[in-house]
């Protein structure tokens, strides 16, 4: 799984969110997350089935925020939790080998998971973000670097990311990006999101 460039789902956009996500998958994202938090379950498994449809061919795991029942309906290839979700445990034993994400806020966070059971974990905010007004504390880059040495599976940071970010969020270990806004409110998606795998393969 190529975790580089992770694109988030926005809630709202001018843009149909298949044209946005074929946008950035053509700029080389390398996984796409459908996340809403208000949708209704049959509107997600819809939309999810209409990405699925659309990355499946590409080769582009499409992982589903928080509801497993959409992923299940949707035959997705993933499901991404948060720390005030069911037990990442519990949700092995429901996705079986499907991809696992957990979101981390805290070093507490990443010290108190179970061994062997997620296959990612997203950390942030790194920097403060309108897209999530709920977000914790940001962690910034220091905050970054303590959780991925801690951390025993891939890091992917998350929180106001964007172009300028890749070089310091590379060098602290962490296994890509995930963005929202640097990719959704930009005015070419497409060619924003080229602009920061290119900036990720040239920190490499
Ligand atoms: N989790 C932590 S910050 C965040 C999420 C979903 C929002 C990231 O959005 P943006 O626009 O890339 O800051
Ligand atoms: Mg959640």
């Amino acid at each position: 799984m190529n975790l580089s460039v992770y694109f988030v789902t926005p809630e709202r956009s001018d843009r149909p969110l298949a044209e946005l996500v074929l946008a950035a998958v053509r700029g080389g994202a390398g996984v796409v997350q459908l996340r809403d938090k208000t949708a209704t379950e049959a509107e997600m498994v819809r939309v999810a089935r209409e990405l699925r449809a659309l990355l499946a061919p590409l080769g582009v795991p499409l992982i589903i925020n928080d509801r497993v029942e959409v992923m299940l309906a949707a035959g997705a290839d993933g499901l991404h939790v948060g720390q005030g979700d069911a037990p990442v445990a519990e949700m092995r034993r429901v996705i079986g080998g499907r991809i696992l994400g957990l979101s981390i806020e805290t070093l507490a966070q990443v010290q108190a998971m179970p061994e062997g059971v997620v296959d990612y974990i997203g950390v942030g905010p790194i920097h403060a973000t309108a897209t999530k007004p709920d977000a914790a504390a940001p962690l910034g880059m220091a905050g970054l670097a303590q959780i991925v040495r801690a951390a025993r599976v891939p890091a992917v940071a998350i929180g106001g990311l964007g172009l300028a970010d890749v070089a310091p969020v590379r060098a602290t270990g962490a296994a890509g990006m995930a963005v929202v806004s640097a990719i959704a409110a930009a005015a070419d998606p497409e060619r924003a999101t080229r602009a920061m795998v290119a900036a990720w393969e040239g920190a490499a």
